[in-house]
């Protein structure tokens, strides 16, 4: 008996079905641009909002009642009937993949040595499951907003004592992450960041976070661990300013401390939209400066400023979103990890499944669109086309550094040019999309 006794394994049955324990496009086996499915997309559950957040909101208290949390201390008793239903729900799911905190899967803990034997008594248990089951690591990531100690940030505290705590928990993490095969190791800002100017030297603190990612780095390749380091930008919230704030900042971050190719980013795409940009121009960003690791999937509310960590659901968005993704080349090591959660009211262990099921059917769905969108070719013979000048002799002068400003001026001159606008087509591509992504374009694009 356990807590999702009653939800069925859930298998694809195609887009006739109206079984709502059923895959409609989720077929995981399915050869898309040379790839499966699962490979394409490498879904992963996560512990926190699955099977730790207990349903509470600032106005109220916890709603859900699920055997593993009933308001006490988590003793290690808890902690494996938590496992094992954690693990139930990802095998029934058929998801490849899961992602947890430290502190989202161990019992609970009083001191630094208790921490560390409760982490790697779960550890221990973790590994059996894996094996049994065959459902993988996608990421490990440690705490370092929970607890009161960090409410002035982890690596960036004004305390190096909280500093050594902070590398305390990592380092374990990053250990387990390593002894469990994960594939990749995540670290979120969560309090990196300010919540006001007039009690913070905002250099001090960037150094100290530097000086924190170059020691998780050097502790990655001194353990042999082969997975990749991502850092998961977000503007705000808990912070008023996080420094962290989109790919772009954290590009810049990591050059300045010379780690841009040992650091990828985790992008969220409720994070991309408080940050004020689009989730496809997140993608497209770290495309660019070669630095997409992974990808925490959800969305937020149009009407609310804060982080709600919906499931996805319109087919739309996504499908430019994955268009963006495979043309960067896809995940190697990364993979879609549902940061995402159940409303308050969706108090049920089938809410569980029906939010995983629809999630994973919307990626999947708009993968279908985005190989069909690349088989059709328009739109990439579109977008080269436009910048084919830019083959040209004088185009790639420019580019290989061979011209100054003046000789690049003096070229207008003595060619007496005269260029003309040409129209960017956006209405026409608006359509060409429309024609591959059901359910109209709304919200899609530039939004
Ligand atoms: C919070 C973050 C968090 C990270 C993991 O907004 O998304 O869930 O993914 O610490
Ligand atoms: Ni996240
Ligand atoms: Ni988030």
């Amino acid at each position: 008996m356990t807590y999702f006794q009653d939800i069925p394994k859930i298998l694809y049955k195609g887009p006739q079905s109206s079984d709502p324990f059923t895959y409609r496009y989720y077929d995981k086996s399915r050869v898309l641009l040379g790839k499966t499915m699962a490979e394409h997309l490498r879904w992963s559950v996560c512990y926190w909002h699955s099977f730790n957040w207990p349903g509470s909101d600032v106005f109220g208290a916890g709603t859900f009642e699920r055997p593993w949390h009933p308001g006490q201390t988590v003793t290690e008793e808890l902690a494996e009937i938590k496992l094992n239903a954690a693990f139930d729900l990802f095998s029934k799911l058929d998801t490849p993949f899961f992602c947890f905190h430290d502190v989202d899967a161990m019992a609970d803990f009083s001191s630094i040595k208790e921490y560390t034997a409760n982490l790697n008594n779960i550890a221990d248990k973790m590994a059996r499951k894996i094996s049994d089951t065959g459902v993988n690591l996608l990421w490990g990531t440690a705490n370092l907003f929970g607890d009161p100690r960090y409410a002035a940030g982890a690596a960036t505290n004004p305390d190096p004592e909280i500093f050594a705590w902070a590398a305390h928990q990592v380092r374990s993490m990053l250990e387990v992450t390593h002894q469990l095969g994960g594939a990749n190791y995540v670290l979120w800002g969560g309090r990196e960041g300010y919540d006001t100017i007039l009690n913070t030297n905002l250099a001090q603190e960037l150094d100290q976070i530097g000086r924190f990612m170059t020691m998780v780095v050097d502790h990655k390749h001194k353990i042999g661990f082969t997975g990749t380091i991502l850092i998961e930008p977000k503007p705000h919230e808990p912070t008023k300013h996080q420094y962290d704030r989109d790919t772009a900042t954290v590009y810049g971050f990591l050059q300045r401390y010379g780690l841009e190719q040992e650091i990828k980013v985790n992008i969220e795409a409720n994070h991309a939209t408080l940050a004020g940009n689009s989730f496809e121009h997140e993608i497209a960003t770290a495309n660019a400066f070669n630095i997409l690791g992974s990808i925490d999937m959800n969305r937020g509310d149009p009407q609310n400023g804060w982080d709600t960590d919906q499931f996805p659901n319109n087919v739309p968005e996504m499908t430019l979103a994955l268009y963006h993704l495979i043309k960067g080349g896809g995940f190697s090591s990364g993979g879609f990890n549902f940061d995402a959660k159940v409303r308050r009211q969706s108090i049920d262990a089938e809410d569980l499944a029906y939010a995983h099921i629809g999630g994973i059917d919307v990626l999947a769905k708009a993968l279908i669109n985005a190989a069909a969108i690349i088989e059709d070719g328009t739109l990439d013979s579109f977008v080269e086309d436009r910048y084919s000048r830019w083959q040209d002799a004088f185009g790639q002068q420019i580019l290989s550094g061979e011209l100054s400003l003046a000789e690049a001026a003096d070229h207008s001159v003595q060619s007496n040019s005269d260029p003309k606008a040409v129209s960017g087509r956006q209405e026409y591509l608006e359509n060409l999309i429309n024609r591959f992504a059901d359910g109209g374009f709304e919200g899609a694009g530039n939004a």
